[in-house]
């Protein structure tokens, strides 16, 4: 009984504390919604046409949303400034790609690029390096002020990372790390070599994830050691960045060294119009399981570490979840609609049945079903800072007195975020970690910027 009492306080103390903490995102913001800036989102590919990439090891920076500023490494896009994280390598398969890494830190890096086979590294067979017996490098490492070249054959598609090799508990840590997308032989809008992998071009996302001690990071800094045994994350990131810096644009002005939005920008299903799933590529840098999932239907997993799931006589292994697990060094790709029947789940938001598939439009108003809501009365009201007034998809209706709203256009917004909710903070500040929104605009044609 006392055990449940202490619930019932911390529910009614909790409200006030999630009001407080959606107001002090409004305010990081700076009154500049990503929408609001025309935003550019999704993923960003970094390509070339020989597959050959140049990557530059070095010392940044990077903005966390309680306004601290923590020291990073990261992979720079060839002279390019730091960046975190490292640029979105993406490769066509059997291409043969080429990464030239140059360091500029007072200590050997490399990269490895787990999933991949016969890497060279300067022309020869990538393998560990001992010293006396103890590891000191899992691949061939550039020495300060030097270069390394690794080589290999891209031969199966699919979502991969790319990190450091050397003394990687804490160089991955300090952001050595970064995304390398194979396409398959299909064809670009292909997750994987499988006619049921296809997506909708216009909604492929790249999330990585990752965690940050700004302790670690001050004490390598300041050349100092750290007892990993103190190891203590504060931050939580998507793409490098904490909400509510996940929903700016891509290349954000306020965010010059966070290029990557994590805003997921999508439209409703519908069988004729958009048949496509989205995609989304989860990559884990960090060193703890990520619990992920977006809200409003559970997504599709078709593959894991850039294997498609598929048995030993083929047959398919995919399958629907809520909450997928992102483990350290994984990635994962799940396809995910919105507004679509999910068979075998036994339910959808709309409430229909398995194979009771809803109708194009259903969540428009001519068609009477709102999103499956009870308004409450208005002096029970607080309105969300992305609500349209509207439980109807592409409709904007006045908002209580003295409510404002970032809306555009009657846009739905479903959070997506780490579901051990200690990771959604920054510091502890609720609503400031490993969080970011799918955003999903009215059917085309409509009015959204
Ligand atoms: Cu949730």
């Amino acid at each position: 009984m006392r055990f449940l009492s202490i619930i019932r306080l911390l529910g009614r103390r909790l409200v006030p504390v999630i009001l407080l903490a959606s107001l002090a995102v409004g305010l990081a913001t700076n009154g500049s919604p990503a929408a609001a800036t025309g935003p550019t989102s999704g993923l960003v590919c970094t390509t070339n046409p020989s597959a050959t990439f140049t990557l530059t090891a070095k010392a940044g920076s990077i903005s966390v949303p309680d306004g601290n500023v923590v020291y990073m490494w990261g992979y720079a896009p060839g002279n390019g400034p730091f960046q975190y994280p490292g640029p979105v390598l993406c490769v066509n398969q059997e291409d043969t790609v080429t990464v030239v890494l140059h360091n500029t830190l007072s200590e050997d890096v490399s990269i490895v690029f787990p999933g991949q086979a016969d890497v060279l590294a300067d022309g020869a067979p990538s393998q560990p390096v001992y010293d006396d017996g103890n590891l000191l490098s899992l691949t061939k490492a550039a020495a300060p002020g030097g270069s390394v070249t690794y080589s290999f054959v891209a031969s199966e598609p699919g979502t991969y990372l790319y990190h450091s090799g050397t003394d990687p508990d804490k160089q991955v840590q300090m952001g050595l790390a970064g995304a390398l997308v194979v396409r398959p032989g299909l064809g670009p809008d292909y997750a994987y070599d499988s006619a049921d992998t296809r997506f909708n071009s216009d909604a492929e996302f790249l999330l990585v994830l990752s965690e940050i001690d700004p302790v670690m990071h001050q004490a390598v800094e300041q050349g100092q050691p750290f007892d990993m045994t103190q190891y203590h994350p504060r931050y939580w990131l998507i793409n490098g960045r904490g909400f509510p810096d996940t929903l700016a644009p891509n290349y954000a002005s306020w965010l010059p060294d966070q290029p990557y939005s994590a805003l997921e920008r999508i439209h409703p299903y519908d069988p004729v119009s958009n048949p496509l799933p989205m995609l989304t590529r989860y990559l884990s840098t960090g060193s703890f399981d990520y619990p992920f999932h977006p809200h409003g239907a559970h997504g599709r997993v078709i593959a894991r570490d850039g294997r498609l799931l598929r048995g030993a006589g083929g047959e398919d292994l995919s399958y629907e979840k809520f909450t997928v697990t992102i483990g350290p060094g994984q990635t994962l790709d799940t396809l995910y609609t919105w507004g679509d029947t999910h068979a075998g789940l036994g339910y959808d938001i709309y409430g229909h049945a398995p194979g009771d598939p809803m109708q194009p439009g259903e969540y428009a108003p001519d068609h009477g079903k709102p999103l499956p809501v009870t308004i409450p009365q208005e002096q029970d009201q607080t309105m969300g800072m992305y609500y349209s007034g509207s439980p109807f998809l592409g409709v904007m209706e006045p908002m209580l007195p003295g409510m404002m709203t970032y809306n555009q256009c009657g846009e739905n917004y479903l959070i997506a975020h780490s579901h051990a909710l200690h990771m959604i903070v920054a510091w502890d500040v609720l609503m400031s970690g490993m969080a970011t929104y799918i955003r999903i605009d009215p059917p085309l044609p409509n009015m959204c910027p």
